[in-house]
């Protein structure tokens, strides 16, 4: 008879911590990246995803408006960005920007999402305008808009503080902020592949700004390429600790580096095990954000379904998902999944698909496609 592993006493002291609720320290989940025991890793993060959400897994009808790729920073990662005239770039007039959410009039989508390169020229007053003119077409939908990265430099450009800016966003419809431009705070890593764009300090002070005027916002963490698992750990760290101060996270969600078309091609990507290991520790480790998102655009749908078995609870990309940063880098290359398609992944993987709003409400009741 073949036998099992036994838990070393090591992993056994996690799991009595996972169980009676106690929040990991940074030597626990190192531990627990250092574990090849793929399995262990499943069942105690399921611990933790079925006491937060059961067998529920959330998902939401969004689109994705990139206004441009033209872009005045050179993150080694990115695939996306262009510069001012460079052939593959694009600007989005405000006419544009309209003509995009027209189309989605009468689709049942709850939830835009705007993100874009951190263009040269453009302050608050003009992606106020854009909200303005997206709320006038769709007056209910939730605007999910703008990245710290972004944010910095818009306000820096209108002379505006953090707080000033936010808030006039705010006045015109922003909603909350998405979680992107975190990718690794740890200055060793940040340095390498974003040096110059806003710092781990200001990406953490606009969050916290937002938090404290009442928006809510996401993290994600890039992982995947020149990083180690203490610089993961220490990014997640600094989550959880704002997490603590301002309860103003809705989730996490860790991106995987793709490596098509950018400075750091020669990397390989990481394998399902370790995309699969990063959701189980993420998980484990940030036991105060209450979710943890796949982007299966990025992943892929087999993976995706796989990653609610280690702490996923929520799946984001329906409708038509149009975002060019992950195609551009190698990802899928038209990645549309209808709401059909997206429950069907969750029920036959053996959870209950729930539409939820932007917060995290449910819309209908759970299984119930509409
Ligand atoms: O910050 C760029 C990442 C992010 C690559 O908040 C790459 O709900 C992998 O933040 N390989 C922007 N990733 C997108 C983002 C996001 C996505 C989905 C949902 C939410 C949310 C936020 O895209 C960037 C960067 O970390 N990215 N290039 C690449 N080659
Ligand atoms: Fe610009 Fe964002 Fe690409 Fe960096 S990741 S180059 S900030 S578009």
């Amino acid at each position: 008879m073949v036998k099992l592993p036994r838990l070393s006493p090591a992993e056994a002291a996690i799991q009595e911590k996972v169980e009676a609720g106690i929040p990991l320290t940074d030597d626990d989940a190192l531990a627990l990246y250092h574990s090849d025991n793929l399995a262990y890793l499943g069942t105690l993060a399921s611990i933790v995803r079925e006491r937060l959400h059961g067998k529920v897994a959330f998902y939401n009808r969004n689109f994705h408006i990139e206004p441009t790729n033209i872009c005045i920073y050179e993150c080694a990662f990115c695939s996306f960005a262009r510069k001012p005239g460079e052939e593959g770039g694009w600007e989005y007039t405000p006419e544009e920007i309209e003509n995009i959410a027209a189309k989605y009039v009468g689709t049942g989508v709850t939830e835009v999402h705007i993100v874009g390169g951190v263009h040269p020229k453009r302050g608050i007053e003009y992606y106020a305008d854009i909200i303005r003119r997206i709320k006038r077409i769709l007056p209910n939908i939730h605007v999910k808009a703008f990245t710290a990265v972004e944010l910095k430099v818009m306000c820096a450009r209108s002379r505006m503080s953090y707080k000033e800016g936010l808030l006039a966003l705010r006045e015109a419809g922003l909603d909350s902020l998405p979680g992107g431009g975190a990718e690794i705070f740890h200055p060793e890593i940040r340095r390498q592949i974003c040096a110059t764009k806003a710092s781990t300090e200001e990406w953490i002070e606009i969050h916290r700004t937002a938090h404290e005027l009442g928006i809510p916002s996401n993290a994600t963490m890039l992982y995947g390429h020149i990083e180690r698992y203490e610089h993961r750990v220490h990014h997640m760290r600094l989550l959880r600790e704002l997490q603590a101060e301002t309860g103003g996270f809705n989730c996490f969600i860790p991106l995987k580096y793709r490596r098509e078309n950018n400075a750091l091609s020669h990397l390989s990507e990481v394998s399902i095990i370790e995309d699969l290991k990063n959701y189980a520790v993420s998980r484990l480790y940030l036991n105060n954000i209450p979710h943890l998102k796949a982007y299966w655009p990025m992943i892929g749908r087999v993976t995706a379904q796989l990653s609610l078995s280690f702490g996923v609870d929520d799946l984001d990309g329906t409708i038509d998902d149009t975002t060019k940063i992950y195609s551009m880098a190698g990802a899928e290359e038209h990645p549309t999944m209808s709401t059909e398609e997206i429950a069907h992944l969750i029920s036959s993987a053996g959870y209950i698909p729930q539409e939820r709003d932007s917060i995290y409400r449910p819309i209908h009741p759970p299984s119930v496609v509409v």
